[in-house]
């Protein structure tokens, strides 16, 4: 991650969770001897290169001075390239040019999160609790993750997650919250089983209507009786066949900053209703009122309104599928490129619960549109790559635009699109700049 100040800040307000967020698995390792060992050790030898002869000394909490002196890019383990936007909690997004793998790498996926992530460095991942209950839950179960692996069929998807926040930056008058820019989005893939599987196991009472989640991080203020976040989605989302619970991303185990050792994932939509470190499932006989469910959070105003204006309340609309947009990968920003040379571009695009139907790109700010080539997604609520290639008449400074449209023929916004109190939901064409030199 790109700043060294977060970095310090992390280490200054809380040495030992700075430790267990930077080096993995070990916090507990250091609480009862006092010194770096383990997994953490190893992560900590892989970023410094070198292994530590003298490991057995080293105090939990301390920054190592390679790290903390050094002008040069500092990066989690198991993280490469993000920039943190908030070291507590930890919210990183990944460059454009970084998210170019057709599936994301965890190395790239970046991460959000509301409260404190639970320390899992000790746990059995198969004997991890789930609770399955709520008001129209007809056979309330506890099942751990191992009798989830055993009971139901596996599956193994490729599925976009996207912050509803993403692009929040570019919102004027600005929206509080992590100042996204385009990089709150990924495209893994996810093995595990179908929600539909396990909810039918417990019954589905004819009055259901939302299906929430609960987990095991804690709230910033420290109180336990408070939930950093408790989202879900409608029965019909819940049950549809991407709507999974899993426990491997890319054929791993879940990295713990993305949900160790098992998440909900329903894609297409605000990746906050996919639920990290999973311990509840609530079958709900009306709207799931969980932490960050009601009031002004993942809501837009249910009819658009002036920049700036304040909406109540009750005129803020849940937000569901996420909107048609599309990232440039490669190349990077920035890129020069001599007069006379063909620039090959390539990204992906993704329309929340619908599909990519065409690809367009523009080198004149907008005036004249050229049709990429768009290839399917993997499966449903996959990202769809693009390629395509541009020439420029003469030297000089060029934007690249770029424009996705969907299967119900929305199209990507030039600018902003419906600015909205909370900064949600910026689908405004991605835009890279081009220096074409004679
Ligand atoms: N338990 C829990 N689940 C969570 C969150 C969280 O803070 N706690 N953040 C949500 C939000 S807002 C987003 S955008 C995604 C981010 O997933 P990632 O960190 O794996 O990229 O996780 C969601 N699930
Ligand atoms: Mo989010």
């Amino acid at each position: 991650m790109t700043e060294k100040k977060g970095l310090h800040e992390l280490y200054a307000k809380n040495p030992e969770q700075a430790d267990d967020l930077m080096w993995g698995r070990k916090v507990k390792v250091v609480s009862r001897r006092g010194f770096m060992t383990g997994s953490g050790l190893a992560a900590m030898t892989a970023v410094l290169g070198a292994s530590i002869p003298f490991a057995r000394f080293m105090p939990g909490g301390l920054i190592p001075a390679a790290l903390a002196q050094s002008e040069e890019t500092f990066s989690i383990p198991g993280k490469s390239g993000l920039t943190i936007l908030n070291d507590r909690p930890i919210n990183a997004e990944t460059p454009a040019h970084l998210l170019d793998d057709p599936v994301t790498p965890a190395s790239r996926l970046f991460v959000r999160n509301n409260g404190i992530p639970p320390s899992t460095w000790d746990i059995d991942p198969l004997e991890w609790q789930i609770t399955i209950e709520g008001e129209a839950c007809e056979r309330p179960q506890l099942m751990t993750l191992g009798d989830i692996q055993r009971r139901f069929k596996h599956h193994t998807l490729q599925l976009q997650i996207e912050c509803g926040g993403n692009g929040r930056s570019e919102f004027n008058p600005p929206a509080k919250g992590n100042q996204w820019s385009t990089g709150a989005i990924g495209c893994p893939e996810w093995t595990g089983v179908r929600l539909r599987d396990i909810l039918e196991e417990c019954g589905i009472a004819d009055n259901a209507v939302y299906v929430g989640y609960e987990a095991a991080d804690s709230h910033l203020s420290g109180d336990p009786t408070k939930l950093p976040i408790s989202r879900g989605v409608p029965v019909s989302k819940a049950l549809e066949n991407e709507s999974m619970v899993v426990w491997a991303m890319n054929g791993e185990p879940l990295p713990e900053l993305h949900g160790f050792p098992v998440r909900m994932l329903c894609a297409g939509w605000p990746a906050s209703v996919s639920g990290k470190w999973l311990t509840r499932i609530l079958v709900r006989d009306r709207v799931h009122d969980g932490a960050k469910m009601t009031g002004q959070s993942y809501r837009v105003p249910c009819k658009s309104v002036a920049p700036g204006t304040a909406v109540a309340d009750q005129d803020m609309c849940i937000i569901e599928s996420m909107p048609v947009k599309s990232l440039i990968t490669f190349p990077k920003s920035g890129v020069e490129v001599s007069l006379g040379k063909t620039l090959q571009l390539r990204g992906h695009a993704w329309a929340g619960d619908s599909r990519v139907k065409s690809m367009t790109v523009s080198i004149d700010f907008g005036a004249t549109w050229k049709k990429a080539k768009l290839k399917k997604p993997a499966n449903r609520l996959a990202w769809q790559h693009w390629s395509a290639k541009v020439d420029f008449p003469e030297a000089g400074y060029y934007e690249i635009w770029a424009r996705a449209e969907d299967d119900e023929g929305r199209a990507q916004p030039m600018v902003l699109p419906g600015w909205n109190p909370r900064g949600y939901l910026n689908n405004a064409c991605h835009r890279l700049a081009v220096m074409v030199k004679a």
